[in-house]
């Protein structure tokens, strides 16, 4: 199964973006295959310099810039017509203010990890144009979180300790090594960059193109890209019927083979940010060097490009991408951690001995037991359930206790066991950070494994690093049992 990923990096309140970024949903609607697309929302801040905590008028901002009257009317009517004709009214770019977006970039960021980045792109443009909300303080910031469903205790967090800022400046600084100057700047599969806001038959038609043709494609005609938002302001075409129905073509890369022979070209890993089972191949992949790719879902409401790709419904998902050939899915964590074992460079994960990989192979088995124990201990409904949950994980770790050489699972060198155990000590690090759970309790190697595992560099940034705040909101919202210190005794 085929699916191609799409990034559109805009900024929140450059007109041409919230337009851009609406005519790219139209035109996925309009793809026949617009459901094998993920689209991953990147950030571009026009002027990061701007200062923070002011806001300005966006006429009395246009005119210091020097323009006439008359023509920032022209200019903005133009782009209200071409707004209300692709159905977006009211849309409101001079009776609005503009300041610093850097905050509002930074919820984007956060709300991607969680599979919200489409919400909450759609949401800031929907309240700064459609509502002339503000979308520069944290108050509004934070309900305008809430109202695509996510924490708002954790938005006001992010909002306020700043932890996101460097992934915004990272996200600009990208678009510039990708030859962008100004946004909206759409990239498809890494391979055709789309520059300004095009009409939907140019974006379809794009699409069709790197969905068909994976090889460097021909300069298309009449190219446009005069319907762009950079740092000293925004074009706008003469007439909306001077513009092109072609779109800007650049190749980012090399997309076929010159040497006919079959390579990996670029992984992208299909995520959720609390999964174990995703943690496993981060792991592997941060231990063998190799770059990568995320791309969250959203597992409380599934994409249906998503659903297309996922025999199981599940994450992760490893996209390969190899010179000549068709992208491929690899499902279950046990297999990429194989598929990357025999095909990338970096150290070896696997003994050298059969007889040993196998049994390394079989003890990766048992540790998704265990995540599947440790799932059940966190959703138990009851304290028979609990009981039953604890006593299971509990039995495993005694059996393993003796199986292990440490400091590692088989000895100095770190092994896909370890990167499949790690995960569940996460999961045990963060309950605890709550609630003793007391299933290491007896069990010194185990111990000694665990705080080994925490250390490791790999470990350590395989997961965002609100992880513990984000699990454990997961566990509050099902009203976990586990959490409630009456029951601690249990386990
Ligand atoms: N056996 C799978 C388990 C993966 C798994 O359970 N993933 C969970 C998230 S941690 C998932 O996608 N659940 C969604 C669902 O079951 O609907 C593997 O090892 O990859």
């Amino acid at each position: 199964m085929k699916f191609m990923t799409v990034e559109i990096w805009t900024d929140i309140t450059c007109p041409w973006c919230g337009l851009g970024n609406h005519q790219l949903n139209l035109a996925l609607e309009k793809f026949k295959h617009g459901k094998q697309v993920a689209v991953v929302h990147r950030s571009f801040q026009l002027d990061p310099s701007t200062p923070e905590g002011e806001t300005w008028s966006t006429r009395e901002f246009l005119q210091r810039k020097g323009l006439p009257e008359a023509q920032i009317e022209a200019m903005v009517g133009r782009i209200e017509a071409m707004a209300a004709a692709q159905g977006l009214s009211p849309y409101v770019v001079l009776d609005n203010r503009v300041g610093n977006t850097s905050r509002a970039h930074e919820l984007a960021a956060w709300a991607r990890e969680s599979g919200k980045g489409a919400q909450i792109w759609g949401k800031l443009y929907a309240a700064y144009f459609g509502e002339v909300r503000s979308v520069f303080d944290v108050d509004s910031l934070v309900a305008i979180a809430g109202e695509v469903g996510l924490d708002t205790d954790a938005a006001r967090e992010v909002l306020t300790s700043r932890r996101y800022r460097n992934a915004v400046l990272a996200d600009g600084a990208e678009a510039q090594q990708l030859g962008s100057t100004g946004v909206p700047f759409i990239v498809l599969d890494r391979s055709f960059a789309v520059s300004g806001a095009q009409p939907v038959e140019a974006l379809v038609n794009a699409l069709e193109q790197v969905w068909g043709n994976r090889t460097p494609l021909a300069e298309l005609a009449g190219a446009s890209d005069d319907a762009v938002c950079g740092p000293d302001g925004c074009l706008v075409p003469q007439t909306p019927d001077s513009r092109s129905a072609a779109t800007k073509k650049s190749i980012i890369g090399p997309s076929s083979s010159q040497s006919g022979q079959p390579h990996v070209t670029k992984l992208t890993l299909i995520s959720a940010p609390t999964c174990p089972f995703v943690q496993r191949a981060v792991i592997a992949l941060k231990e063998k060097q190799v770059d990568f790719d995320v791309v969250y879902v959203d597992l409380a409401d599934k994409p249906d490009w998503f659903l297309a790709l996922s025999p199981l419904g599940k994450v992760p998902l490893l996209k390969v991408e190899r010179d000549g050939f068709e992208p491929a899915i690899v499902f279950e964590s046990a297999v990429i951690l194989e598929y990357l074992e025999e095909t990338t460079s970096g150290d070896k994960l696997h003994p050298q001995d059969a007889l040993e990989r196998a049994r390394h192979r079989s003890w990766i088995e048992f540790g998704s037991q265990v995540l599947i124990d440790l799932y059940r201990l966190t959703t138990a409904k009851d304290e028979a359930a609990l009981d039953a949950a604890s006593a299971a994980v509990r039995d495993k770790f005694a059996r393993l206790e003796p199986t292990l050489v440490g400091p590692l699972f088989g000895g100095e060198r770190f092994s896909n066991v370890d990167a499949a155990f790690a995960p569940v000590f996460r999961q045990i690090d963060a309950i605890e950070t709550i609630v003793p759970t007391g299933l290491l309790d007896g069990l010194p190697r185990l111990g000694a494994w665990r705080w080994t595992l925490a250390a490791r560099p790999s470990v350590k940034t395989a997961v965002p690093d609100d992880f513990v705040q984000q699990y454990l909101g997961h566990l509050c919202k099902n009203v976990s049992l586990l959490l409630k210190p009456a029951s601690s005794d249990v386990h």
